[in-house]
Formats: structure tokens, sequence, C-alpha cells
């Protein structure tokens, strides 16, 4: 046989024949790295030989090709960023702000990611019993998961919030800094997002004893004197809803101190060094009152015996995770944790909502920050990735699909960082009535939007390297596993829809007006931008389709309210979020890409609620709902 007619006799079924119709002088497909020396001891076949002869290599007898893909590079993500530089720049252009996050930016790229890959590939594991025996639960972490901790308070990831040396905004600029940090973090930003939540909830509780060191260990920037804090929630039955499903119990003790008995079924970062948590005081008799007024809120230290065993606490095994590998997640049992009440008997979910408010702003700050981190490393591979021809980014249909994650990329940022304003207001005491009741609505609604969004983002992103996406020790998996969790822990989707209708309802549709009156101001500003016209119409359009809603949602039964409360969240983050877009546009120093992404973002439905309660979603339709989910029939 002819090497062309063996090559022929090799052609796959519907592949290009473009490949194929170089007969009678075949040239190699690709180029191949040295294969001339045979292996030893091995003859060579006679289509070999041909080849040779014709000085030609095969490739199927090279080990290696010599093509090799130039793998994206992440970069310093603060350079990268231009939306991030340009939003501090319009509100606190302080160079000490800018150097700072520049300088972290460069060590994130060039050596805090690699720590974060190796708590990836060195995950914690459960060392139950010591050689001889004892029982002694240590969770043993990673050299770069401790590294993750000193370098938290070395650069004062939490403290930053605490210092307030920037006032309103220190919380933006912290915030900011957690952004670069977190998809490099190891999901070190979990900790954090607990460690900031405890402090946020003694200091408002009051920083007294027995509480006064460990606030100070929390905030510090003192890595020898820095400590992370749990916050320890769930339990077997209660996930979302605590209220009724927590069973643990506190027993108080003669010296004003409390001793815990329960189970804590998923309890984040279990290696931290203190933690929050809900039980029911016991009264004498053993009683304790059931639902959410029966539930108070303790403080315990994570501390050894002389004998080196946990004081309380049994580690009973390790979660086996989709995502967020790199962090320990426990079942623990308490077993006569000593603690401290810090809240009046009763208020535990009232006093430990502090704490909700401060995760669910950090959950929505790692959700933009791995939106951001996938569309780096996909653009920067798109300048080294060649197909059919081009270079990625010169194929408009790649950069279509790139710029619609910028999009939503860009409006996620701009949401939490509003939050984050509203926060360092209220911090810093010059939020007015009206800041308040916009952070209550804003937390639960830009947490659930985030979190849905980055799983959508990051798995495109995924996309957009290819098979290569799909490949684990590119750290691209990663990505998307962890960002999963985004949607789920510090409550689900469904649990902060019900959430806004909570707060529009405990504060009397206040939060709503607070709202409205906001977005109006918002879109005011642009009012003279013709440019923005179509995304002003937009989202004014939407605005008077949301308040018409709530006009008539209010006339109706709360079951009504419940089943439109997902659209009717994300409505509010759709709506709210083009404001913001088109307000950052009509900044003195925004890009004509500001103004397109503003377009662009208002180009979707921004209000599914009206739309879905037009077509009467919200009416009484459960029972076919419930109907098709269930179905089993089959007609005729
Ligand atoms: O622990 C977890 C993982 C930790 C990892 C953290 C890292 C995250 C960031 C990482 C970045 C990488 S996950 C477990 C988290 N669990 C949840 O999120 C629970 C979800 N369930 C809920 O949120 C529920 O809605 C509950 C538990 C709040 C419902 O409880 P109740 O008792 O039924 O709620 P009530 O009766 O409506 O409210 C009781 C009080 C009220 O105050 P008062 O009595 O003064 O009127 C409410 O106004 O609590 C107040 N309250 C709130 N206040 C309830 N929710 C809030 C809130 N969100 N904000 C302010």
């Amino acid at each position: 046989m002819s090497v062309s007619s063996a090559l022929l006799s090799r052609r796959v079924a519907g592949g290009s024949s473009r490949l194929w119709c170089v007969v009678p002088s075949p040239r190699p497909l690709i180029h191949v790295r040295s294969a001339t020396v045979a292996e030893p001891g091995r003859r060579r076949s006679n289509e070999e030989q041909l080849w040779e002869a014709a000085g030609y290599l095969p490739f199927t007898r090279a080990r290696i090709g010599s093509f090799f893909q130039e793998n994206p590079v992440l970069k310093n993500p603060f350079v990268e960023d231009a939306l991030l530089r340009g939003y501090l720049k319009r509100h606190i252009p302080q160079e000490a702000i800018l150097s700072d996050l520049c300088a972290f930016g460069e060590h994130v790229a060039k050596e805090v990611d690699g720590w974060g890959r190796e708590c990836e590939v060195n995950p914690p594991r459960l060392m139950h019993f010591d050689p001889w025996g004892r029982r002694v639960d240590h969770i043993v972490t990673s050299h770069a998961w401790k590294r993750m901790k000193d370098l938290s308070a070395q650069e004062g990831l939490v403290a930053i919030g605490y210092e307030r040396s920037f006032g309103e905004w220190s919380r933006v600029y912290q915030m900011s800094k957690l952004y670069l940090f977190s998809p490099s973090s190891g999901l070190y930003t979990c900790p954090l997002a607990m460690t900031d939540g405890a402090a946020k909830v003694i200091q408002s509780l009051g920083v007294s004893r027995p509480v006064e060191d460990a606030y100070s260990r929390l905030t510090t920037r003192h890595p020898e004197r820095f400590w992370t804090s749990g916050q320890w929630m769930t339990e077997r039955q209660g996930g979302s809803d605590v209220a009724s499903g927590t069973e643990t119990v506190a027993v108080p003790q003669t010296d004003g101190s409390y001793k815990l008995h329960g189970f804590k079924w998923f309890t984040s970062a279990t290696d931290a060094d203190m933690t929050l948590t809900l039980a029911r005081v016991q009264d004498k008799t053993g009683a304790t009152i059931p639902g959410s007024k029966g539930l108070s809120l303790f403080y315990a230290e994570v501390s050894r015996d002389e004998d080196g065993q946990l004081r309380g606490i049994e580690v009973q095994r390790l979660k086996d995770k989709l995502g967020t590998r790199q962090m320990p997640t426990a079942e623990l049992l308490l077993d006569g944790l000593p603690a401290h009440r810090l809240s009046e008997e009763g208020r535990g979910v009232a006093s430990i909502a502090n704490m909700l408010t401060i995760t669910r702003i950090h959950n929505s700050v790692s959700a933009a920050a791995a939106m951001r981190r996938v569309l780096q490393l996909a653009r920067d591979y798109a300048t080294r990735r060649t197909a059919f021809g081009k270079l990625l980014k010169d194929h408009p249909l790649h950069m279509q699909t790139l710029a619609r994650m910028e999009v939503e990329s860009r409006g996620a940022f701009l949401l939490v960082m509003d939050v984050c304003r509203l926060l360092g207001r209220e911090e810093s005491g010059v939020a007015t009535e009206h800041d308040a009741h916009l952070l209550r609505l804003l937390t639960p609604v830009v947490k659930l939007y985030t979190g849905k969004q980055a799983v959508a983002v990051v798995s495109e992103g995924l996309e957009s390297f290819g098979g290569q996406g799909y490949i684990e020790d590119t750290g691209l998996p990663g990505i998307l596993r962890d960002a999963q969790v985004l949607s789920i822990w510090e409550g689900t989707t469904n649990v902060l829809s019900l959430d806004v209708l909570r707060c529009v309802a405990r504060s009397s549709g206040m939060v709503l007006h607070a709202y409205f009156s906001h977005t109006k101001s918002l879109l005011a500003g642009a009012s003279g931008v013709s440019l923005l016209a179509p995304a002003v119409n937009a989202v004014g359009g939407a605005l008077c389709e949301l308040e018409e809603f709530v006009q008539v949602a209010a006339t109706k039964a709360p079951s009504y309210l419940e089943l439109a409360a997902r659209d009717l969240a994300y409505s509010l983050a759709r709506i709210y979020t083009g404001a913001l877009l088109i307000d950052h546009a009509c900044w003195k120093g925004a890009s004509p890409s500001d103004t397109y992404a503003a377009l662009r973002w208002c180009e979707q439905d921004l209000c599914p609620v009206a739309r879905n309660q037009r077509r009467g979603h919200y009416d009484s339709n459960t029972s076919l709902d419930a109907a098709l989910v269930f179905d089993q029939s089959i007609q005729g």
C-alpha cells in the first residue's frame, strides 16, 4: 500500500476533505518533535520506513507533538479590572487605597494564587485518633491554608472594616480587597466572612467581657493574635428553617455560663478559634421554648484541655462536598461545650442577623469576583488560542459571548459595591433611614442574584476554554464547583426571596419606598444623556411595572406574594442594577464601554414579576405546578 493510499484509507467519516486531498504528496498534518530515532529493540514498520524515505515523520510514532497551547495567565487582577479602578477613582480616589490594592493585586497574581491552588490539592483531613488510640480530633490543614490566615491579618482583610480609616468608604475598600483575593484565596474568604460577621455581632451587642479579647483578635492585623470565627447555625432539621430545627440546648451553670449539648450538622471552616451559635436555654425542669422565641445566641471558644482533647466538642466527620474542598466543613457533636450567652434569651435569630447580613455581602463579593476571574482568564486565553485560522479574540461570536458575560459581571460588581457603600454609611453613622431600608432590602437581593449569576457566568467561562475548561488541573473546574455553593449557603435563592418579603412586611413597605425613590434619583441623573436613553426608558418603564405589581399584590393573599417572591427579587435586582450601570456610565470618567454595558443590560426582561403576573402565574397554579412535577399519567 502506498503512503497516500494508506492515509486515505484512514479517512474519518464526516472529516474535512481538505486534510486529505493532498495526494499524491501528503504533508505532515502537524509538526512533530524529533522522532527519528527508533525505540531500541523495535523494528520499524514498512509504512514508517516509507514515511522516512519520503522525508516525513508519522505523528503516530512520535511521543509528543511540537504544539503546546499556551496557558491563560493570571495578571494583576487590580490592573486588569477597568471597572473596579474606575469605580474607586470615582468614589474614593485616595492614593493610599489605590496603591495598596495595586500592590496586593500583584501579590495575589504572583504568589497567593499558587497557595490557593495548594489548598485545593491538599484538602484538609481529620485525624480522629493519635497513634496510641487517644481521641484527638485534629483537623489537619495545609501549609498554604495557614499562610492564608497570616496574610489575611497582615493585609487587614477584616480589620479594614473596623479601623474605618476611610470613613463611610472603608467597607468598599475592604470588600474591593477581598474581591481581588477571593478567587485565589483557597476559600479562605469563607472563614473571613464569618470572622467579619462575628465581629459585627459583638460590636452591635457591646464589646465587653467575655468577648472583649475575642473582638480585638478578630479585628487585629497581627497574625500571632488573629482569630477566625465559625457560625454554627445548621442542624440536621434546620438548614433553612433554623427557628424550628435547632435542637441544641444550653444548660445554665452556677457561674452564669452555659454548657451546650447538640449536633451541628454543617460547620464551615471548622478550624476556627471561636464560634457564634444558637441554642435553647433549658429551665430548671429541662424544658425549652420551641420556635424562634426559644433561641438565644452563644459565644464559645474552641480550645483543648491538658490532655489535648477538644473541650466539649467531638468532630464526627468532615463533609465530602462538591466544591469548597479546600476548607474543612464538619459535623460536630457539642457535648458540654462551655459557652456564654450574648443575646437576651429568645433573641438569638435577631442577634445573629447582623452576621447573616455580613456573610451574605461577603458571599456576593465572592460571586462577583468569581465572574471577574473567569473572564480575566478567558480574555487572556482569547489572545493566545488559535482556532479555525485565527485567534479566539478575532472571532466575533466568541467576543459576543465574552461580552455578554462581561455585562453580567459588571452589573454584579456595581450591585455588590453599592450594598457595601450602604453598609459603610450605616457603620460610620451617616446613613439616613432611607439608606438603612435600602441596605436591608438589597442584602438578600444581591446575595441571591449574584449567587445565581456566578454559576451561569463561570459555567460559560469554562466553555470558552473548550475541553481544557473541563480538565481538573487547569484549575478551572474548581472555580465552577466553588461557585455552586454561593447560591446555597447563607440562605438559598428561595429562602432569601422570602426574606425580601419579610423585610417588606416588617417595614410596612418602607424598604420598597426607599428602593423606588433611590432608583428614580439614579435615573434622573441620566435624563439628558441621549446615548443612554434606551436604557433609561427601559429601567423607567420596568420601575412603573414594578410599582403596579406592588399595588396589585398588596390586595392579594400572602400565598400570591409567596409565589411571586423569586420573580420579585429578580426584578428588584435587574432594575436597580440597570440604574447603577446607567449612573456609572454618566460619570465624567466613564468610557464608551460603560455606556455599552448599561445599554446591553437594559435589553433584558427587567421586570419578570410583571410579565408573569400578567400570565397569571401567581393566581392559583400551585396545584398545576405540583401536578406537572409529579406527573405520572399517560393520556389515551
Ligand atoms: O452557616 C453557613 C455557612 C457558613 C459559611 C459562611 C460563608 C459565606 C461567605 C463565603 C464567601 C466565600 S450556612 C447557614 C446559613 N443559614 C442561613 O442562612 C439560614 C437561612 N434561613 C433564614 O434566613 C431564615 O429566614 C431565618 C432563620 C432568619 C428565619 O428565622 P425566624 O426566626 O423564622 O425569623 P423571623 O421570626 O422572621 O425573625 C426573627 C427576628 C426578627 O426580628 P424582630 O424579632 O426584632 O422583629 C427579624 O426581623 O430576626 C430578624 N431577622 C433579620 N434581621 C430575620 N432575618 C433577618 C435578616 N436577614 N436581617 C435582619
